[in-house]
Parts: structure tokens; C-alpha cells; sequence
């Protein structure tokens, strides 16, 4: 098999967490004194700056520019970013909110077939520790390693979360495919010269995949199956490995939005 490896994204790939995230920007805004409020409509603009704490700032610059004699935003961000980071794991260990169809039963498939697994993610580290908690042991012992928003200096769509996984597996990008729900993600993982799989997450509709080597609406499992948007059809309704070892073996379709 030529599939080594899997690479997955975190926050849209494998849940929808970005409302949980919204929210708890929100709540720390509140509790800061800030009359701030993301509402979906510009969070989904802010998403373009991956990173709490780049967002918060991109926020502050481009809409709240009049206040910022007032703020000391040096002092005051990483304050303000680190209470939404604790508001934003109290809101995942209680909430509901599942991993999106088909996550766990690709990361056990991958574990089963032999497949290293690793995480790549823009999002703060105690967030992966929280999400990791809530899956099973043996899901939760399968990735190799997990590199987060702390350990790079230049977030998605830069490639470096992707380099230092792909560092970490100890493979080339070619034996590994990535997962992933935002052109952002998807750009940083093509410049690492990993191929992606694209699951638009609920956020993300409507961003370019050309770059994808497919697009599909989710990873499906039984009583979901999933289709795919673009690339090779998904004959049993899911991801499988086996699906995702053929994408590889065919050199990937990209090009073409989804
Ligand atoms: C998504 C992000 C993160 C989260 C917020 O990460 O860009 O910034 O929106 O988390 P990914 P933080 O899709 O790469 O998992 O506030 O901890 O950054
Ligand atoms: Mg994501």
C-alpha cells in the first residue's frame, strides 16, 4: 500500500467546533468589558486569519480601529485569548457536539491497516488535549504526533504545521495524504506537498478546493453515507482506506472548483 500516513486538521475536519470557538470569543469579549460581538456573518470572514490571537488582532485593526489608543492590545490579547481558551474547553468537554461522520471510524480503520496518524492544526493545544479526551483510548493513541498553533510561527495557510508533522511522522508527503475542511488548510498542506482530501466544513462552503485532490461532503459511515463533490466516486458511501490509498496511487485530481 502506498498510504503511510494520514494528517488531520482539527477544528471543522474532525468536529465542528468553530460555533463552540465563536462563542467563547464572545463570552471573554463580555467578561473583558469589550462591547465586541462576532455574529456568524463576520466570524466567517475572520476565519480567513487562522489563530485566537491573530483573529482577535485582525478584528481589532480592520473594525475597532477608533479604540485602539485606548486598548493596549500587546497587553491585553494574550489575556484576553488565553480566557477564551479556557471558556472554549469548558463549552467542548460539556457540549454534545460529535466528531463529524465517519472521523472515528477512519482514524480506527487507519490504525487497523498499519497507518501512522498525526494531527496539524492552527488551534491552541489544550483544545487537542480536551478533543482528545472525548474520543476512545485507542482512537486517541493513534496519532504519532500532534503539532498545534503553539508550535509554529507562521500559521495556515503557511505549511509549516504540515512540515513539522510530516518531520514528525518521519515520511515524505507523498506516502501521506492530509484531511481537511478550509482552503486555508488545504493550501497549507499542498505547499507542504502533501495531496488533501477536502471535507467543507460548515464554515468553509463555498471556499476554493481546486487545490484538493478531492472534495467530498463528509467521510460517511453507515447510516450517513457520504458523496463525493469532486474526485474519485466513493463506492461504499465512505472514506475507507482503501479509497484514500487509490486517490494517492492515481496521483490525485486537482484543479477544478468543488
Ligand atoms: C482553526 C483555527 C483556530 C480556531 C480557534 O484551526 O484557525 O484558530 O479557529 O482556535 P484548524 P484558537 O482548522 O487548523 O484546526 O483560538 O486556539 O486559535
Ligand atoms: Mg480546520
Amino acid at each position: 500500500m502506498r498510504l503511510r500516513a494520514l494528517i488531520w486538521d482539527v477544528d471543522g475536519t474532525i468536529l465542528e467546533s468553530e460555533e463552540l470557538h465563536r462563542a467563547a470569543f464572545n463570552r471573554a469579549f463580555g467578561e473583558f468589558g469589550l462591547d465586541w460581538s462576532w455574529d456568524r456573518e463576520l466570524y466567517g470572514r475572520l476565519l480567513a486569519v487562522a489563530g485566537g490571537k491573530e483573529r482577535i488582532m485582525q478584528y481589532a485593526f480592520g473594525f475597532r480601529r477608533e479604540e485602539l489608543r485606548a486598548l493596549n492590545l500587546p497587553a491585553l490579547v494574550p489575556r484576553l485569548h488565553a480566557r477564551k481558551t479556557e471558556i472554549y474547553n469548558e463549552l467542548l468537554a460539556s457540549s454534545q457536539v460529535a466528531p463529524r461522520p465517519g472521523v472515528t471510524r477512519l482514524m480506527a480503520e487507519a490504525r487497523e491497516a498499519g497507518l501512522r496518524q498525526a494531527i496539524a492544526t492552527t488551534t491552541s493545544r489544550v483544545n487537542v488535549a480536551t478533543l482528545l479526551e472525548r474520543l476512545s483510548p485507542e482512537v486517541r493513541d493513534a496519532f504519532a504526533c500532534v503539532i498545534t498553533g503553539e508550535d509554529v510561527r507562521r500559521k495556515k495557510p503557511d505549511p509549516e504545521v504540515y512540515v513539522l508533522a510530516l518531520e514528525g511522522l518521519g515520511l515524505p508527503p507523498e506516502r501521506c495524504l492530509a484531511l481537511e475542511d478550509s482552503a486555508n488548510g488545504v493550501r497549507a498542506a499542498v505547499a507542504a506537498g502533501l495531496r488533501v482530501v477536502a471535507a467543507p466544513g460548515e464554515y468553509a462552503r463555498g471556499e476554493d478546493f481546486s487545490a484538493a485532490a478531492a472534495v467530498v461532503e463528509h467521510l460517511g459511515e453507515g447510516r450517513q453515507p457520504a458523496r463525493t463533490l469532486r474526485g474519485p466516486e466513493l463506492a461504499r458511501g465512505v472514506v475507507d482506506v482503501a479509497w484514500l490509498d487509490e486517490l494517492l496511487a492515481s496521483g490525485g485530481v486537482s484543479g477544478g472548483g468543488a
